[in-house]
């Protein structure tokens, strides 16, 4: 996978007087099934979240309140993406290095992964993840 498979996803919504609610449905909004969700928030503005990569997992990251950047390496380019729009996530495909950082103090991130947690699919080693990507 390269950086050219990274895109935003815009969500489903609904916004009316009463307030909006977003949505992401499978085979509209998702391109996979969903088996595992979790969420970061409260990280101090100096402090990075990711700083790996995976073997096989995808996944979307949606901020669901404040901002952060992601920044997304497939090993030969690397670009900076600012989230700061609750209604569109970004995809990020397997194989990327990803770095998330610059968080508001506000800032919460729904991730909306394709696989269940499984640390033997994480690339922790830079060095690894330059060799496979090489
Ligand atoms: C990613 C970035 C954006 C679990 O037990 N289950 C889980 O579903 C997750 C996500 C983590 N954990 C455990 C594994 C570690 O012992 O929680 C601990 C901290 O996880 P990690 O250091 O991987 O956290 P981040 O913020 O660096 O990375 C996470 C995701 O792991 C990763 O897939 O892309 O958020």
């Amino acid at each position: 996978m390269s950086l050219a498979d990274v895109r935003w996803i815009d969500l489903g919504s609904h916004l009316d007087a009463r307030g909006e609610l977003y949505f992401a449905e499978v085979g509209k909004h998702l391109p996979f099934v969903l088996p595992r969700v979790y969420f970061i928030r409260n990280v101090p503005n100096d402090k990075l979240r990711g700083t790996h990569g995976h073997r096989t997992l995808e996944q979307v990251v949606v901020p669901v309140v404040g901002q952060m950047t992601v920044v997304a390496d497939d090993g030969k380019n690397v670009r900076e993406y600012r989230l700061d729009n609750p209604a569109r996530g970004l995809f990020l495909p397997k194989m990327i290095w990803r770095e998330i950082k610059d968080f508001t103090p506000d800032g919460v991130c729904l991730l909306l992964p394709s696989e269940k947690y499984d640390e033997a699919e994480y690339i922790r080693d830079r060095a690894e993840f330059e060799r496979l990507t090489r």
